[in-house]
């Protein structure tokens, strides 16, 4: 079962030939993309980031194209200016969303002129992280469905099922339709596809490749600032990828303890989390979904 499209505004959201866009499942690594992404467009200009907001720099399409209620109150701790227009952004714009494929505008779906960078990672990462959030929400009473979770366990069954981001827009969007709706496309020359555990192998091979995709030329001292401004450490630091407001006035939370937009950061954070049951049943919903599939995934490194 799809995302069902938030509104007509944004099903008939004009896309611009020269647009990119960061396309992601929930929790995936989407934030230090983000921040990879900016970087790389400002020829890793890191003081002119500075006091900005990263949501500005790439806004994410559900959140600014729509009318949903509530909508002023999450831009505004996302540091979204309210009358964000993104028909006035310069050109070539840079946006992302976590909708999947067939809930993308529909000028978006089959266009191959503007540029898709999808992330993916591994599904048992995702689900810990996932669980974290939603354990933040549920604190704040911001679960839609009230539906909250004792332990991992129980969260990992639904996550599975299709039951679990219970949050607003993205319930009911399933990770492997999500990953697969995207590997399918990825020989489009207009389509990039990576992974969070790539970027952990090799994170200067995974920017060059990005800023060749977006034909932007790096040096090489740029290249080096990108790379040491966009590490676990150093996102640990910056207001931008902590999503600062956001962590404190939303999730109640201090961002450089708790910000769910860099937790662990670690590839292979699930195996403290799941028990030999939740694994098993795991693995055998993974092999099932994966079955017809050549993609491949790092579940440790
Ligand atoms: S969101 O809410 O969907 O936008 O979240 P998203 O940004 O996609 O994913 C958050 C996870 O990405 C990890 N992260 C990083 N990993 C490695 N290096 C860097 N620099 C980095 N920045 C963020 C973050 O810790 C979340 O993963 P978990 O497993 O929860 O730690």
């Amino acid at each position: 079962m799809g995302f069902r499209p938030p509104s007509e505004k944004f099903v008939n959201f004009e896309v611009r030939p020269d647009d990119a866009y960061l396309i992601t499942f929930p929790k995936s690594g989407t934030t230090w993309m983000k921040e990879i992404l900016s970087l790389i467009r400002n020829g890793g200009d890191v003081d002119a980031l500075k006091g900005t907001s990263i949501d500005m720099s790439i806004p994410q399409l559900e959140l600014v194209v729509t009318d949903f209620p509530g909508k002023d109150k999450v831009s505004e701790m996302l540091d979204i200016t309210p009358d964000i227009s993104l028909t006035s952004m310069e050109s070539p714009r840079l946006l992302c969303t976590h909708l999947d494929y067939t809930s993308l505008p529909t000028q978006l779906q089959g266009n191959k002129k503007a540029k898709i960078i999808y992330l993916a990672r591994n599904p048992k990462d995702v689900a810990v992280s996932t669980y974290y959030f939603e354990k933040l929400l549920a604190q704040q009473k911001l679960i839609k469905s009230g539906k909250t979770y004792d332990c991992f366990s129980d969260y990992v069954v639904d996550f599975v099922n299709d039951l679990a981001n219970s949050w607003g827009a993205y319930s009911g969007m399933h990770w492997h339709d999500h990953a697969m709706e995207f590997w399918r496309r990825r020989h489009d020359e207009n389509v990039l596809f990576l992974k969070y555990e790539d970027m952990h192998k090799d994170i200067r091979s995974t920017i060059s490749a990005i800023a060749t995709f977006l034909d932007v030329v790096l040096e090489e001292k740029s290249l080096d600032a990108i790379v040491a401004n966009t590490s676990f450490e150093a996102s640990k630091k910056n207001l931008r990828t902590l999503r600062a407001k956001y962590c404190k006035y939303r999730l109640g939370v201090d961002p450089e303890t708790q910000s769910p937009f860099v937790r662990k950061g670690k590839v292979g954070g699930w195996k403290e989390h799941f028990t030999v049951a939740d694994n098993e049943m795991f693995d055998a919903k993974y092999q099932e979904w994966m079955k017809d599939s050549e993609l491949e995934f790092d579940f440790e490194l």
